[in-house]
């Protein structure tokens, strides 16, 4: 199974690769920030550049994956259809092609001619990226192929992909907004049960040079399933393993819990913020990027994200998820903790996020929405009180 999970790692790398270059290559970055004049509005050409950014990211993560492991690309969803009409009328359908000049011509096609952008984005989707971590290697865990399958989010936080500044300073460790908040996001889950196994995570803008201002990127693993649990975070550089500290409990000077620390959306409900505010005061963090929050969890910057709304979807959490997984978090429905608070006081189970079942009576993307809502958390230990502290709080039940 290891051999999966490097090479969900190393397709999350290549992924990460094309994020960059479409920011940092002037003749894809121009297509990027390309602002729509009012009368084409209505043409998906183009100046949908950022949708073929996302739909080609997908489509190289399915090719690679499919190469390496032939059959899973089958098994891989996302929220990109991979079908465009250009200006012409003409229907293509988006992929890696066997050569790098085919997949230029192809591309040429959605692109208006565009040889430029055209070459240099089928340059880095044909280039080699190679990512290993050598603690993957140790890990040997037998998971029946026919019962797994994934999600992906190619391009997690596609504003601050387009619109993002390199430039935003962190609060505490977090980026309220900016392109750290982007991510790539590829999740494996149990067909069967739903739950989440495997996940990467990759932060393509993570940190940048400030002399040669280019980014770099951060990447991290976890794995979950049966007596399992295995995450990068637990791992040195080397792949020699070691604790991971729990930041909070450090930065309170190990005095054990005195307050909690959230993060949450700035379109969550009033309701919900009073509620939050109430419990973390100024610990209550802002952040954009579903993925982007998760990963704030897992890195330990706060105890908890809480979302209400109904805008996150399974390729959203389930990377994170099996990650939060893999330290002894998770992340459950936030809908159904509540009922369960409110008729019997405590939390008497876990309602985990599922990946494998659709919302009954929906459509579209909605089909895949998480649908309850979610609170992602990194450690049980203070999940009940902080559950129990925030419907106690909340002003009007929701
Ligand atoms: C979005 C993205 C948004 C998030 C939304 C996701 O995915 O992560 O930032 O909203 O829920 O679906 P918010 O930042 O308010 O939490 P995408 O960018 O891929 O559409
Ligand atoms: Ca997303």
């Amino acid at each position: 199974m290891s051999a999966i999970l490097q090479e969900l790692l190393r397709a999350s790398e290549k992924a990460a690769c094309i994020a960059r270059a479409c920011r940092q290559e002037d003749a894809l970055f121009q297509l990027l920030i390309e602002e729509k004049k009012e009368g084409e509005k209505n043409k998906k050409f183009l100046t949908d550049f950022k949708t073929l950014a996302d739909v080609l990211v997908q489509e190289v993560i399915k090719h690679d994956i499919g190469k390496k492991f032939p059959g899973l690309e089958n098994q891989i969803a996302g929220e990109e259809s991979n079908e465009f009409t250009n200006e012409l009328g003409e229907k293509i359908t988006v992929k890696v092609c066997a050569t790098e000049e085919e997949t230029a011509k192809l591309l040429q096609k959605v692109l208006d001619n565009n040889e430029a952008a055209s070459k240099a984005l089928a340059r880095v989707v044909h280039q080699d990226v190679s990512l290993t971590d050598p603690a993957l290697s140790a890990i040997s865990v037998d998971i029946p192929w026919s019962n797994i399958a994934v999600w992906v989010d190619p391009i997690d936080s596609t504003y601050q992909y387009i619109k993002g500044s390199s430039d935003t300073e962190p609060n505490k460790g977090i980026y309220t907004k900016g392109l750290q908040c982007v991510t790539v996001l590829i999740g494996v889950y149990l067909i069967d049960t739903g739950l989440p196994i495997m996940g990467v995570v990759n932060q393509p803008f993570a940190t940048k040079d400030p002399k040669t201002l280019r980014w770099k990127g951060q990447h991290y693993w976890g794995l979950s399933y049966m007596n399992s649990n295995i995450c990068s975070l637990q791992f040195t550089a080397n792949g020699e393993s070691h604790s991971t500290p729990n930041v909070n409990s450090l930065q309170q000077g190990g005095k054990g819990k005195d307050f909690y620390s959230a993060v949450t959306s700035s379109a969550e409900a009033k309701n919900i913020l009073s509620s939050l505010s109430a419990i973390c005061g100024e610990n209550l963090h802002f952040a954009a990027g579903a993925g982007y929050k998760c990963l704030c969890v897992v890195q330990g910057l706060v105890d908890f994200y809480v979302f209400s709304e109904d805008t996150t979807f399974k390729w959203d959490s389930c990377a994170p998820h099996a990650i939060l997984r893999s330290l002894g978090g998770g992340i459950l429905d936030l809908s159904e903790c509540l009922k369960m608070l409110r008729h019997q006081n405590v939390l008497t189970e876990k309602p985990h996020l599922l990946y494998n079942s659709e919302v009954e009576g929906a459509t579209g993307a909605d089909r895949w929405s998480n649908k309850g809502g979610l609170v992602a958390y990194r450690s049980e230990e203070h999940l009940k009180s902080f559950m129990y502290n925030f419907l106690k709080n909340l002003p009007h039940q929701k």
